[in-house]
């Protein structure tokens, strides 16, 4: 069972999937495990050994191909995989599924870095997560008796990337990988920061939970309300100073790599990727709320150069992962009508391998497979985004209205105003704010969570279509245009795109008014110019701020309304922006923190809007 809790409570699971896991769990128990389980210590090129769990059906008819999921997260409590919902339907076609410990982590030899950088290969005697990859698949199929010669790779999140590692430079026998959420940019998108905004109790916290010791340990906190800890934390630097000591690599790299330097870009899979060279399936969920950016950024890189269409993506309306366990038919509160979760494991997931690895089945894979919600469908396409989709602006208007029409005159009064106080910073999810990846968090569904909740705070600005008379369906990338001026030298932009619920919902009575977020990010307004080279901004200047809100496959349905609400604090998912411009925020002091009055713009010359791809 401690299996079932780490593996999920932090890479992802819902309680309710949480508990059908534990219910097929025990159904399955009376049954004898059909799965042999073996224990290896795989010897890599510089002689250090990789802890390694392999599981062969006990009835074998016809030679298998391997299937293999590398982790940092701990291998040894791993399920036979029939018992394993990720997995079971690939278990009933039969492989050979291979468990690692990455190097470093658990009972595997050597030393762990956080998203190891690629190796220098003019140095033969170099290592990275590719030629670990490499060496183990050499071993096992030298090793291990009836495989078939062929392996596929797969893994969510940190195991997404070490798929995606296995995928740049593959064995031979690496035919197919289902790389899933694997972070792609921590600078711009995924865990650490969006669009150079740090996410501090995801950092601190992760930093923690993988580098304070060799197996993951949650950070001690002395209050349940992480919320009021991270205020009482003060300016970043205490954290080195009164916590982690620099003792942690990862939160020395935050601290030391404050802006978008070779550190980030190398990391970054833009830099990594060139052709796919085995068949890729990307798959994202539009509410993950770790690493949403990185699947849908390593298949827009991968397809700029695919000319053996080796590329694919599939997105459904998922948590972090919200795809491997559970029915997958809710989210929080917002209902999808059909179990999504299962329909991925098993029309998605298990034909993917059993086409490439078995060569069972058509083959005929769509480009793009992406849930629309709000008709709550899946759909296919040939491109994604598609190209049929039309932008249509979506403008800021007085008396918090929003409308397709452009405003019109000059700036001076048109604009809408709030204070940003980081002694009062607004919370992301409604308080108490449990440390993340704790017992009974909220932290897996956050983003579907009411927005009603910070609606009333005079520092959160919201602005509304009249109820639409007909579904608006937006599909593909939705960007926010922002012409806004701040008091300070510093101002951090956080849009919400929001699908309000009639008030009146006989179907569903308590999702009445509910205003669910269907879309968002933030963006640090000093890297407005460059992220590399910041620049304060001038007080009182009207900016452009350009915010990609990434993409969408969501009707709003008739009846329904579109909201918009920005702010400039979401805490503590983000730290708080100082307001003044300091070079390195890490090193911000107590009495740089100060108030600003933010300005949204919404007239002919600087009209704010949402910029969205509607389907004619
Ligand atoms: N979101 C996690 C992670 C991936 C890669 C690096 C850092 C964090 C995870 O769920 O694995």
């Amino acid at each position: 069972m401690r299996w079932i809790l780490r593996r999920y409570a932090r890479a992802l699971i819902l309680l309710t999937y949480l508990t059908f896991t534990i219910n097929s769990y025990s159904q399955t128990q009376i049954k004898e495990d059909q799965y042999n389980r073996q224990e290896v210590m795989i010897p890599m090129r510089d002689g250090f050994r990789l802890h390694t769990v392999i599981f062969t059906p006990k009835n074998i008819s016809e030679a298998l191909p391997f299937l293999m999921e590398r982790t940092p997260y701990g291998v040894n409590e791993y399920p036979s995989p029939e018992k394993n919902p990720y997995i079971r339907a690939m278990a009933e076609d039969g492989y050979i599924f291979v468990y690692q410990d990455i190097r470093g982590r658990y009972l595997s030899e050597g030393k762990f870095e956080m998203q190891r950088f690629n190796r220098n290969k003019k140095d033969p005697k170099a290592i990275d997560e590719s030629t670990d990859t490499y060496d183990s698949f050499d071993w096992l199929l030298k090793n291990i008796k009836n495989n078939n010669g062929k392996a596929g790779m797969y893994g969510i999140s940190y195991d997404g990337w070490t798929t995606v590692m296995g995928a740049i430079d593959p064995h031979p026998a690496l035919v197919a990988v289902s790389e899933q959420a694997t972070p792609a940019d921590m600078f711009l998108g995924d865990d650490f920061h969006h669009n150079g905004a740090f996410r501090l109790s995801y950092g601190f916290e992760y930093a923690f939970m993988e580098e304070a010791s060799k197996t993951d340990t949650l950070f001690p906190f002395d209050r349940h309300d992480t919320y009021e800890w991270y205020l009482r934390l003060g300016p970043l630097s205490n954290a080195n100073k009164k916590y982690f000591f620099g003792k942690l690599p990862s939160w020395n790299d935050f601290a030391t790599h404050p802006n978008y330097d070779d550190f980030w870009v190398k990391q970054g899979l833009q830099y990594r990727l060139d052709s796919p060279r085995v068949y890729i399936q990307n798959v994202a969920g539009w509410w993950d709320q770790e690493d949403f950016y990185g699947p849908q950024k390593a298949y827009e890189t991968w397809e700029k150069n695919d000319p053996h269409h080796r590329n694919y993506i599939v997105i459904g309306p998922w948590n972090h992962g919200g795809w491997a366990g559970g029915p997958g038919n809710k989210l929080g509160n917002i209902n999808f009508d059909s179990a999504t979760g299962e329909y991925f494991r098993r029309q998605i997931q298990a034909r993917w391998f059993a086409y490439y690895l078995k060569g069972k089945g058509d083959g005929q894979f769509a480009e793009a497979i992406t849930f629309q919600t709000g008709s709550n469908q899946w759909k296919t396409y040939d491109a994604w985004p598609p190209r049929n989709a039309v932008i249509r602006n979506l403008y800021f208007q007085p008396g918090g209205k929003l409308s397709f029409d452009k405003p019109s005159g000059g700036f001076a009064e048109s604009f809408d105003s709030y204070i940003s106080d980081p002694e009062h910073p607004v919370p992301y999810r409604n308080r108490p704010i449990e440390e993340t990846y704790s017992a009974g968090s909220r932290w897996y569904t956050w983003l579907t969570e009411d927005q009603r909740f910070v609606q009333n705070r005079p520092d959160v600005l919201s602005w509304e279509t009249d109820t639409l008379n007909e579904d608006v369906t937006v599909t593909g990338r939705i960007f926010a245009k922002l012409f806004a001026a701040s008091s300070g030298t510093d101002a951090d932009w956080v849009v919400k795109l929001i699908d309000v619920y009639p008030e009146n919902y006989p179907k569903e009575p308590k999702m009445g008014g509910y205003e669910f977020m269907v879309a968002n990010d933030v963006f640090r307004g000093r890297f407005r110019k460059s992220f590399s080279n910041p620049e304060p901004i001038e007080p009182g200047k009207v900016e452009e701020y350009t915010i990609e809100l990434h993409s969408l496959n969501h009707v709003f349905k008739k009846g329904h309304r579109i909201m918009v609400q920005v702010q400039s604090t979401w805490f503590p998912i983000i730290d708080r922006n100082p307001q003044k411009y300091v070079p390195n925020i890490f090193e911000a002091g107590e009495s740089d923190f100060q108030k600003a009055t933010e300005k949204i713009y919404r007239s002919g010359d600087a009209p704010s809007h949402i910029e969205l791809s509607v389907m004619p």
